[in-house]
C-alpha cells in the first residue's frame, strides 16, 4: 500500500495595490512544510490566482517558490495559458529551474478541438525534458475530457497523470481503471473521501494551507480501514468548506491564515477585498476548526 500524496495548492500573496509580496509567499511554503508537512506544492494554480499574474510575476513566484522549498518537498509548477508562447516558455522556465513536475490546465475560452488541446500539451513538452499532470477542471474551463482523450493524451509518455479537479465521480472510477499506473490527484477537497473510494493517489487543493493536518489524518484512517473516523474528519472538514465558501473563499483562505500566524497579504482583484464582515467570518472560522 502506498501512502497517500497530500499537496497544498500554494496561494500567492499580494498587497493592497495588487503586487505580488514575495515575503509572504515564502512564508506560505514555510508553514507547508513546516506545520502542514505536505507531500508538496502545486504552483501558479487556481489557488495561486496564476491567471491573473503576468509572465514575469509567475516567474517570480515558481523561483520564490522553488528556492524557500529547498528540495524538501515535490513541487508541480502549473504552466498552461491560452499564450502557448508563456505556456512554452514558463515550462523551460520551471524545468531549468529544476521543477521535478509541470501541470498545465486545459486551454479554455475558445471552445478548442480535441486536436488543438491536444497539440496544446505536445508544444508545451516537445523541448523540455519534464513530466506533466493534466490540469483538469470542467467547471472553469468547459473543456470536459473522456477517458478516450485521456488515453489519447496520454500517448505523449511525458505526460504522467491528471489534477482532477471534477465531481464526476463515474469518469474518475473510468479513468482510475484505464489507467493504473498514472499518477491520479483529486482536486475537490470536500470530495476527498469518495475519491480516496476510487484509489487516487491523492490530492491536491487550496484549503489543505489549512487544514492539511486535519486531511492527512482522514488520509491515514482510510488506508487503515477505518471508513467511519475518514468520514468524521471529512465532515469536519466539510463544515468548514461550507463556511470559507459562504465567507467567499479566496480571501478568506488568506485571513485564516493571518490568524495562523502566516501573513499571506490579500487577493488580487477583482477578487473582493477583506470587509470587516468578511473578516469577523475569517476569525470565527479560525476559532471553530483551528484553535
Ligand atoms: C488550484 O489550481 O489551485 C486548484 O485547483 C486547487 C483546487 C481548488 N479548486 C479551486 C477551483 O479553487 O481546493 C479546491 C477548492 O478550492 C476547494 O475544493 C473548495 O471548493
Amino acid at each position: 500500500m502506498t501512502k497517500k500524496l497530500l499537496y497544498a495548492a500554494q496561494m500567492t500573496a499580494f498587497d493592497k495595490d495588487g503586487n505580488i509580496n514575495l515575503d509572504g509567499i515564502r512564508a506560505l511554503v514555510r508553514y507547508n512544510i513546516d506545520v502542514n508537512k505536505v507531500d508538496g506544492l502545486y504552483v501558479c494554480g487556481s489557488t495561486g490566482e496564476a491567471f491573473m499574474l503576468n509572465t514575469d510575476e509567475k516567474k517570480q513566484v515558481m523561483k520564490t517558490v522553488y528556492d524557500e522549498a529547498n528540495g524538501a518537498i515535490d513541487l508541480v509548477a502549473q504552466v498552461g495559458s491560452l499564450n502557448l508562447k508563456e505556456a512554452k516558455e514558463l515550462a523551460k522556465y520551471a524545468t531549468d529551474l529544476g521543477y521535478p513536475k509541470l501541470s498545465a490546465v486545459t486551454p479554455f475560452y475558445y471552445n478548442f478541438t480535441f486536436e488543438q488541446i491536444k497539440n496544446y500539451y505536445n508544444e508545451i513538452l516537445k523541448d523540455v525534458d519534464n513530466k506533466l499532470l493534466i490540469y483538469s477542471i470542467p467547471a472553469l474551463t468547459g473543456v470536459a475530457l473522456t477517458t478516450d482523450q485521456f488515453a489519447e493524451l496520454f500517448e505523449n509518455p511525458k505526460i504522467i497523470g491528471i489534477k482532477y479537479t471534477n465531481a464526476d465521480f463515474y469518469l474518475l472510477e473510468r479513468v482510475r481503471n484505464a489507467f493504473p499506473d498514472k499518477l491520479i490527484l483529486s482536486g475537490f477537497d470536500e470530495m476527498l473521501l469518495p475519491a480516496l473510494a476510487l484509489n487516487v493517489d491523492g490530492c491536491i487543493g487550496s484549503t489543505y494551507n489549512l487544514n492539511a493536518p486535519r486531511v492527512r489524518a482522514e488520509m491515514d484512517a482510510f488506508e487503515a480501514g477505518d471508513i467511519e473516523k475518514a468520514r468524521e474528519l471529512q465532515h469536519i472538514s466539510n463544515d468548514m468548506i461550507t463556511d470559507l465558501i459562504a465567507n467567499d473563499i479566496y480571501p478568506t483562505l488568506k485571513l485564516v491564515m493571518k490568524h495562523l500566524g502566516v501573513d499571506a497579504g490579500v487577493v488580487k482583484k477583482p477578487m473582493s477585498q477583506p470587509t470587516p464582515e468578511m473578516e469577523a467570518g475569517a476569525k470565527a472560522i479560525y476559532e471553530k476548526y483551528f484553535k
